[in-house]
């Protein structure tokens, strides 16, 4: 490896300034114009055509919860809050600044003496999230602070130890599969009060012996969760990003083909590991290291030319940030039913996954303004369902929102309108040259046909055709609603306008 150095430290360089290594996720990727030998790249082929992963593209929208310690203080304490000292509700451990309280550290590490979640009904859950139309869960087993919500043998930081004692993660699972919702479970390798911890790349013997310890103890709790809850579909891996775990690349790729060999279907995204020059997510070529890109955090791509055919999700807060409970939202912009329509259907028009946050609180409720929203968004998307699963995206844009299009019969086009026209007339633009255009239109809530024409506008020298669909006046909509199209063989006769002469 040492002879290659200097083309190494060119090619991250390169990388670098791509965007790949270190730069913007929302970057155009490029590929190095020479590929690089990468030994410890991908393990899976990109695009799985296995049945695990073709469920994984029409789970359409997904739930996660952060649910740990962090929900007792609820991003504040004893009335003081944590806004200005900490960097998310579920980071609070780590509250600095002067509004920080004294031995604040010392508070929360002992927070797990009171976790007793008396109202906490997992069956309840997953029937609410059944009802807004989630179908996949990723649940938090761990996350920063290190607390595990299941009884692991290799831990006393856990559930056990708790007033509730009983295995969390277990509920979660069976009560979720119970209802037909695949589970993912988060994991943060990352771990802010384990004593074995190394953040950086581990330099003296101890940190050595403590690094090494703590890879173990990582593997150890992954092949557990594995054995304990065999039905999972995937992790959601989290907390990688430090240089001892980045360093642990030999370790982390055998890992990771280690709990596939366990398991085949098993669905890991991109955030797990990297490869030997430290590129994460992708590696140095470009090929992305997972069966999903897995950055989408609170951001979406642009278009779907950046993702490269690449399998991806989106994962949301509904407040701006802050996937644990806050119990006080006041001035904070909560996510509206409109808000997370649009980024639903954003997501699936480019073939990503939605998943929008929760985060119960320290007796196992959702807020009102979750309930309220599981409640509206799973009408809406209980009456859109076709234009949500089982689609696919569809190469043209509108400026009235985005199409999906059916897997099952490919003629069946959807447009979610977000932008209602003031006219009434929403005029659909299609290529001359498509094989398919719209031959009937109806409303996918209340299946009403809608008048559809199709338009000569008398622009010259057109490449594209127009097809108006006439909305009813009496047309009330509450937020967005669905047109779903009937595509047929085009038919190609026109009437020919003189063209101008210039
Ligand atoms: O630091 C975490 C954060 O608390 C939260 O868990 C999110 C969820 O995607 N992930 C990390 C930040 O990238």
């Amino acid at each position: 490896m040492k002879k290659n150095k200097s083309i190494i430290i060119l090619m991250s360089a390169f990388l670098f300034q791509q965007g790949i290594v270190k730069g913007q996720w929302t970057d155009k990727r490029e590929k190095p114009v020479v590929p690089i030998e990468v030994k410890f790249g991908a393990i899976t082929k990109s695009n799985r055509m296995d049945p695990a992963m073709a469920a994984f593209r029409n789970y359409g929208l997904g739930q996660f919860i952060h649910w740990g310690l962090y929900a007792i203080p609820g991003n504040e304490w004893n009335g003081v809050s944590a806004r200005q000292g900490a960097a998310a509700s579920e980071w609070i451990r780590s509250w600095g600044g002067p509004t920080t309280p004294k031995n604040w550290i010392d508070i929360y590490d002992n927070l797990y003496k009171q976790f007793n979640p008396k109202n906490f009904d997992a069956k309840k859950w997953a029937k609410r999230a059944k009802e807004m139309g989630a179908k996949y869960v990723i649940f938090t087993t761990k996350h920063h602070d290190g607390f595990c919500l299941w009884p692991s043998k290799y831990s006393d930081y856990t559930i056990a130890n708790s007033p509730y004692k009983k295995d969390i993660v277990k509920q979660v699972v069976d009560a979720y599969s119970e209802q037909g919702i695949d589970v993912y479970l988060y994991f943060s390798v990352e771990e802010w009060n384990n004593k074995d911890y190394v953040k950086e790349i581990p330099k003296t013997a101890d940190e050595k012996a403590r690094f090494d310890r703590f890879l173990k103890y990582t593997r150890n709790q992954l092949l557990e969760l594995q054995a304990n809850y065999p039905q999972i579909k995937g992790f959601w891996f989290d907390g990688t990003w430090d240089p001892s775990w980045i360093n642990s690349y030999e370790f982390t790729y055998n890992l990771e083909k280690e709990l596939r060999n366990n398991n085949p279907n098993l669905i890991i995204g991109s955030r797990f590991r990297n490869d030997e020059y430290e590129s994460r997510h992708f590696d140095s070529n470009g090929v992305l290291l997972g069966d999903y890109e897995q950055g989408w955090e609170r951001k979406m791509p642009a278009s779907i030319d950046i993702l490269g055919g690449n399998d991806w999700d989106c994962v949301m807060t509904i407040p701006p940030n802050g996937w644990g409970y806050i119990k006080n939202t006041d001035g904070m912009y909560l996510k509206t039913t409109d808000d997370v329509i649009d980024l639903l259907m954003r997501s699936r028009s480019m073939n990503g996954n939605f998943v929008l946050n929760f985060g119960p609180d320290e007796n196992g409720n959702m807020s009102k303004y979750e309930n309220e929203l599981i409640t509206d968004f799973g009408k809406w998307t209980k009456v859109n369902a076709e234009a949500i699963y089982e689609v696919n995206h569809f190469p043209l844009e509108s400026k009235y929102g985005y199409y999906t299009i059916s897997k099952t019969d490919g003629k069946s086009l959807f447009l979610t309108v977000i932008n209602k026209p003031i006219n009434n007339i929403l005029r659909l633009v299609f290529p001359k040259s498509a094989d398919l255009t719209p031959a009937s239109a109806s409303l996918l809530n209340d299946k009403r046909d809608l008048l559809l024409k199709k338009t000569n506008i008398g622009f010259d020298r057109d490449k594209n055709m127009y097809f108006d669909i006439t909305l009813p006046k009496s047309l009330k909509n509450k937020n967005a609603f669905v047109i779903k199209i009937k595509l047929d063989k085009s038919k190609k006769i026109e009437n020919k306008l003189m063209d101008a002469k210039i």
